[in-house]
Formats: C-alpha cells, sequence, structure tokens
C-alpha cells in the first residue's frame, strides 16, 4: 500500500507524504514548452500521450508522493455537450447551457469522448512508481455548475437570483451531474488511478441555508459512491471556514483538504477522525523564504502526530520558483 493510500484508509502518521495542487502547470518551463506547441487546451487534455508526459513532469524533477492527472473539471460539462475554449488569461468559457441536450446526453457517448483521459490514467500508471500515487479527479456538482450557467459574479459572490429562478431544474441538474461524475470516478480507477480528489471550488460562495443542499448532499453521494468501491477519497470544499465541522459530519471523507483561510491549529482540534491535507497559501511561496520556511515549519509541527498530507491551501502559482518548491518537499520529508 502507498504512503498516502495508507495515510487516508488507516490513518497512518509515520509520515507526512507529499503532493501539490496545479504540481503540473506553468511554473514549469518544460510544460509551457508543450502548452506553446498546442493552444488549444482542450485538444492538449484530450492527447492522452502528451498530457501523461505532462503528469510525469514534475515526478522527474521532485521527490512527491504522487502524480495528478493533467486533465480539467470541465471536461466533464465539455463530455455532456457543452463547448469549451480556454482563453488566456481569461480562464475557461463554456457556450450557454441547454438543458434540452444535457437530459438527452448519454454514457456511451460521455465515455468516448473521455476516453483519452482514461487513457492517459492508463500510460501513466504503467511509468509511474508503484509506490506513488496516481490522483484522479472530479470538480463536484456545484461548482461545475457555477461554470455551466455563467453564475459567478465575481470571486466572492454568485448570481443566486439566476439560480433560484430555475430551481427545481437545477436540481435535476445536480442529480443527473452526480451521476455521470460517478461514472467518470470508476472509468478513472478501471484506467488504474489509486485515490480521486473532489474539488468544491466555489463551495465559499453558497450561502449557509443553501449549504446542505448544494454543497454536503452532492458530495456526499460522491463519497459514498468512492466508499462502496472501496476508492480512496478527499474531498476539498474551499471556503467553508468554520463550516468545515458540518461538512466533515456530513459527508464523511477520507481525506479533507484545507484552504488557506483555516487556522491550521483549530484544523487539527476540531476535524477528527478524517486525514488532514494541505493548507499553506501559495502565495507564500512567492515570498521571502524565511517567512516560508517559518510557516511550512508550523504546519509539520501542528499536524506531527495526526495523519496529514502536505500541500498547499489551493494551487500553485504560475510565478512560483520550482527550486522552492523542491526545499519545500526535502525540509517535509526530512521531518519525521
Ligand atoms: O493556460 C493554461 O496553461 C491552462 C491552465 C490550466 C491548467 C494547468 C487550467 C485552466 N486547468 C489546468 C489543469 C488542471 N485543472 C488540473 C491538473 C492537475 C494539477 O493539479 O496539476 C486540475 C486538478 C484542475 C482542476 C480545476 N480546473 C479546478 C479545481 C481546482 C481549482 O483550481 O480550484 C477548477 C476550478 C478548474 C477550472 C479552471 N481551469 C483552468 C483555469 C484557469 C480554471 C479556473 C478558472 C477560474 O478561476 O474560474
Amino acid at each position: 500500500m502507498n504512503k498516502i493510500t495508507n495515510c487516508l484508509l488507516n490513518k497512518n502518521n509515520s509520515c507526512f507524504p507529499v503532493w501539490f495542487m496545479r504540481q503540473a502547470g506553468r511554473y514549469l518551463p518544460e510544460f509551457r514548452k508543450i502548452r506553446q506547441a498546442n493552444p488549444d487546451f482542450v485538444k492538449l487534455c484530450l492527447n492522452s500521450e502528451l498530457s501523461s508526459e505532462i503528469t510525469l513532469q514534475p515526478i522527474k524533477r521532485f521527490e512527491l508522493d504522487a502524480a495528478i492527472i493533467f486533465s480539467d473539471i470541465l471536461l466533464v460539462p465539455y463530455a455532456l455537450g457543452q463547448d469549451l475554449k480556454f482563453i488566456n488569461n481569461e480562464g475557461p468559457i463554456l457556450s450557454n447551457f441547454a438543458l434540452k441536450d444535457f437530459l438527452k446526453a448519454k454514457k456511451g457517448d460521455f465515455n468516448n469522448k473521455l476516453q483519452p483521459v482514461y487513457d492517459a490514467i492508463s500510460k501513466t500508471r504503467n511509468k509511474l512508481n508503484k509506490k506513488k500515487s496516481l490522483i484522479a479527479f472530479v470538480g463536484a456538482p456545484w461548482t461545475l455548475l457555477v461554470y455551466m450557467l455563467n453564475l459567478k459574479l465575481s470571486d466572492k459572490t454568485v448570481n443566486l437570483e439566476k439560480f433560484n429562478k430555475n430551481k427545481s431544474e437545477n436540481l435535476v441538474i445536480l442529480d443527473k451531474l452526480n451521476d455521470f461524475l460517478c461514472t467518470h470516478i470508476q472509468n478513472q480507477f478501471d484506467g488504474g488511478a489509486d485515490l480521486v480528489q473532489i474539488f468544491d471550488s466555489w463551495a465559499g460562495l453558497i450561502p449557509s441555508s443553501y449549504l446542505k443542499e448544494y454543497c454536503y448532499e452532492p458530495n456526499k453521494k460522491l463519497v459514498n459512491f468512492c466508499k462502496k468501491n472501496k476508492f480512496p477519497v478527499i474531498c476539498f470544499p474551499k471556503g467553508l471556514n468554520n463550516k468545515y465541522v458540518d461538512f466533515l459530519d456530513y459527508v464523511k471523507p477520507d481525506g479533507l483538504s484545507i484552504d488557506y483561510d483555516v487556522d491550521p491549529l483549530w484544523a487539527r482540534d476540531n476535524l477528527k477522525n478524517v486525514c488532514l491535507q494541505g493548507g499553506l497559501d501559495p502565495k507564500l511561496l512567492l515570498g521571502d523564504e524565511k517567512k516560508l520556511f517559518y510557516e511550512v515549519d508550523k504546519y509539520l509541527k501542528i499536524f506531527k502526530k495526526t495523519p496529514y498530507i502536505f500541500n498547499l491551501g489551493h494551487g500553485l502559482l504560475p510565478d512560483t520558483n520550482p527550486d522552492v518548491l523542491n526545499n519545500i518537499i526535502k525540509k517535509v520529508h526530512s521531518y519525521k
């Protein structure tokens, strides 16, 4: 059993496994080179040879305990019929959502469209040392819905009026998404993934009175599917603050990734019977190294006796210096 699975399932605390969200990305010159030659991001994600190569780039450079498959959460709405484009420095754009087309989506078609992702997973698993995990991922239904219906007004607000206009319809969409996400998880495990992370990146935009319906319940359905199939699962409901406690009580995943707004000491004392992950602010990696290593040390000390996977409180930023990452990894591995 590899280190991360042992930490997640057996709550083993004998070492700190380490990986980083967005570890395959723009901060690496070797990634930028492939990206420049492949301006169509969706095509790149669906090129199993290249996406496997990108997945392994950080593994060749650093002593990481996991590779995360190079793909994107928005390939699911793409496979369900929405056109997807990534505009440089602006992020992703999906074509207008059409309920009729969405309701007609079929599993066979969905599987065919995403087959290159599953092929990339198999190719990567064959090349990756057995001691290292290969991480699959999905976006949680709410976060996907934010993109599919274009609900985000800013990084802090969501258009709830637009959402509430068709509330019953939206709940149907969430449910159908859940079903397809279970298929996507299953296919990724069939391809050779060892664990799955569920990204609910916009959970923090949901007003408290809606949290159960739009965040906890959909995450729980995915987690229950994983548990039934013995797939280790980590949830990342970003932005929940002290509601992380309610999330954990309700959803009960094997692992829980905390964001940079969560106080690690509070997390250790209030989020029990789960393997915690992450938390360190990715912005710290761009600043003074002394301050950075003071903070890295703080996380290691706080989580010394608990099952904990070292990671950040969100994805690596494009301006991160790869050498800094290397120094963090060395420090984490030498700690216990
Ligand atoms: O321009 C480029 O080179 C593309 C940048 C990029 C990359 C490298 C995007 C666009 N997606 C990815 C890959 C990606 N996306 C991974 C690969 C594995 C790894 O972590 O190394 C993963 C796990 C994701 C997941 C993802 N995509 C999330 C959840 C995590 C998070 O960041 O909160 C989200 C919200 C997306 C949507 C998305 N894709 C890309 C961008 C810039 C965004 C965010 C847009 C926004 O802020 O709304």
